[in-house]
C-alpha cells in the first residue's frame, strides 16, 4: 500500500505573515512530496509494504532511507494538521493543566520548546510529548526523527511538533531561526493538540 500525500488543509498563504506562502508551497508540495515519493520507493516489495506509518517508524527504524522518509512523512503530516487557521492560541483544559504541573506555567513551557528549537544543532525538529499517565515533556530530535521511534527523544507520543530544518524558514528568516521559533507561537492550532493531548494520554 502506497501512502499519499494529503492536500495542504489550508491556504499556502494562511499562516501570514507568520510563514510565508512560498515556503508552505515548496515545504508541502516539493519536501513533503519527496518523503512521501522516497518512503514508497524504500518499501515497495519489502516485509514493510503494507505496515501502517506508525508501525513502519519501528520496525523500519535500522534501514536509513525508511527512517528519514518515514520521519518526513510523519512528521510532516503532524506538522500541518497542529497549525492554525483556526483554533484557540493557548492550551485550554487538560492540556493546559498538563503544562502547568510540568513546566509551572505557558510561559515557562514556551521558553523550553523554544530552547528545544533553538539549540537542536544542523536539522531536526522540536516535540511536546506526553506519557501513558498524562506527563507532558519538550524534547528535540534530529534529521526526521521521531519520539515514537525506539529510544529516540523522550519516548512519549508526539501532541506538538516544530521543524526547525532551514527549509521551514529560510526564505523568509534566512539564518534567525528564533525569530521563527517566535512566530511559529501564533501558528499553533492549541485546540488540535489538546485533543492529541486526550486521546493519547
Ligand atoms: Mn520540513
Amino acid at each position: 500500500m502506497a501512502f499519499t500525500l494529503a492536500p495542504l488543509p489550508y491556504a499556502f498563504d494562511a499562516l501570514e505573515p507568520h510563514i510565508d506562502a512560498r515556503t508552505m508551497e515548496i515545504h508541502h508540495d516539493k519536501h513533503h512530496a519527496a518523503y512521501t515519493n522516497n518512503l514508497n520507493g524504500a518499501i515497495a516489495g519489502t516485509d514493510l509494504e503494507n505496515l501502517t506509518i506508525e508501525e513502519i517508524l519501528v520496525k523500519g527504524f535500522d534501514k536509513m532511507p525508511v527512517r528519514n522518509n518515514g520521519g518526513g512523512f510523519y512528521n510532516h503530516n503532524l506538522f500541518w494538521e497542529i497549525m492554525t487557521p483556526g483554533g484557540s492560541n493557548v492550551p485550554t483544559g487538560a492540556l493546559a493543566t498538563a503544562i502547568d504541573e510540568a513546566f509551572g506555567s505557558f510561559d515557562k513551557f514556551k521558553e523550553e520548546f523554544a530552547k528545544a528549537g533553538a539549540t537542536r544543532f544542523g536539522s531536526g525538529w522540536a516535540w511536546l510529548c506526553v506519557h501513558k499517565g498524562g506527563k507532558v515533556e519538550v524534547c528535540s530530535t534530529a534529521n526526521q526523527d521521531v519520539p515514537l521511534m525506539p529510544g529516540i527523544g523522550c519516548g512519549g507520543f508526539p501532541i506538538l511538533g516544530m521543524d526547525v530544518w532551514e527549509h521551514a524558514y529560510y526564505l523568509h528568516y534566512q539564518n534567525r531561526r528564533p525569530d521563527y521559533i517566535t512566530a511559529f507561537f501564533n501558528v499553533i492550532n492549541w485546540d488540535i493538540v489538546g485533543e492529541k493531548y486526550n486521546a493519547n494520554k
